[in-house]
């Protein structure tokens, strides 16, 4: 497993699709390999993205290798029954096109063992509102690059209540504080993809 979770580390797609298919083959349980594989080493990159040590381009990559052995993962974790520990929905708001620090908070939110629902950009409130009821989440994640767009985060949490939709709601993205946050009644402000991680994870606790 320590194999594995260095081959996530080092975004080496093949080795870790390997380790994973020999390491269910010998037995390894599917729960394992998730845990002490590929989510150990997502993990690290996760706190080395933190600290700047590496960047945007090695977490991608790391991330297409935990997709590629996840494929593999995916039909033994539900045959074994394993749950993810919470399903999270993202998306950017209505209007605004950005995409890429959602789609980092998102491959590091499901490296770290939650399931996500990605409805993509250009997100309107009901769509909102439309998945959560539909996927039944217990946690929901809004994008904004643009000062335009941010309003439409407020819109989104006040439309959430009116639909009685009780599910947690974290934002993020470059012009978003935690003051703005706090301002809109937001559960959670992460400034980057590894501390969204944590912040969601305390959320679920
Ligand atoms: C790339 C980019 C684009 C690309 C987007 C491509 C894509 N697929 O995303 C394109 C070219 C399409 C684009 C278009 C525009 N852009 Co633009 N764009 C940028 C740029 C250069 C980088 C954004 C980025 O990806 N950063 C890297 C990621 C990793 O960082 P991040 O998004 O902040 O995400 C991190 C955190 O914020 C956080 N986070 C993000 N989302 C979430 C969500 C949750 C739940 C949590 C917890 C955390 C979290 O975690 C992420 C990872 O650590 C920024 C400038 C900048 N330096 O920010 C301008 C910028 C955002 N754009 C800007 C503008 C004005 C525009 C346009 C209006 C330009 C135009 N006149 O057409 C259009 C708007 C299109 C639209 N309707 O959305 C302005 C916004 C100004 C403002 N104050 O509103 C900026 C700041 C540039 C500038 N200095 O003027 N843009």
């Amino acid at each position: 497993m320590k194999a594995l979770a260095e081959a996530i580390i080092k975004g080496d797609q093949n080795t870790a699709v390997e380790i994973t298919r020999t390491a269910l083959d010998e037995g390894t349980t599917a729960e394992n390999v998730l845990n002490e594989g590929l989510i150990a080493g997502m993990d690290i990159v996760g706190g080395r993205f933190k600290k700047s040590e590496i960047y945007i381009p090695e977490v991608l990559i790391a991330a297409r290798a935990m997709k590629s052995a996840m494929e593999i993962l995916e039909p033994e974790l539900v045959k074994a029954g394993v749950k993810p520990i919470g399903k999270f929905l993202i998306g950017t708001v209505q209007g605004d096109l950005h995409d890429i620090g959602k789609n980092l908070v998102a491959m590091l939110l499901k490296g770290a063992g939650f399931e996500v629902i990605d409805l993509g950009v250009d997100v309107p409130a009901e769509k909102f509102i439309e998945q959560a009821k539909v996927a039944d989440v217990q946690l929901i994640g809004m994008s904004a690059l643009l000062t335009t767009t941010m309003p439409g985060m407020e819109k989104t949490i006040k439309a959430l209540k009116d639909a009685g939709i009780s599910a947690k709601v974290v934002i993020g993205g470059a012009p978003v504080t935690q003051g703005y946050a706090d301002k809109i009644g937001a559960d959670g402000y992460a400034a980057d993809a590894a501390s969204s991680v944590d912040v969601v994870k305390s959320l679920v606790a």
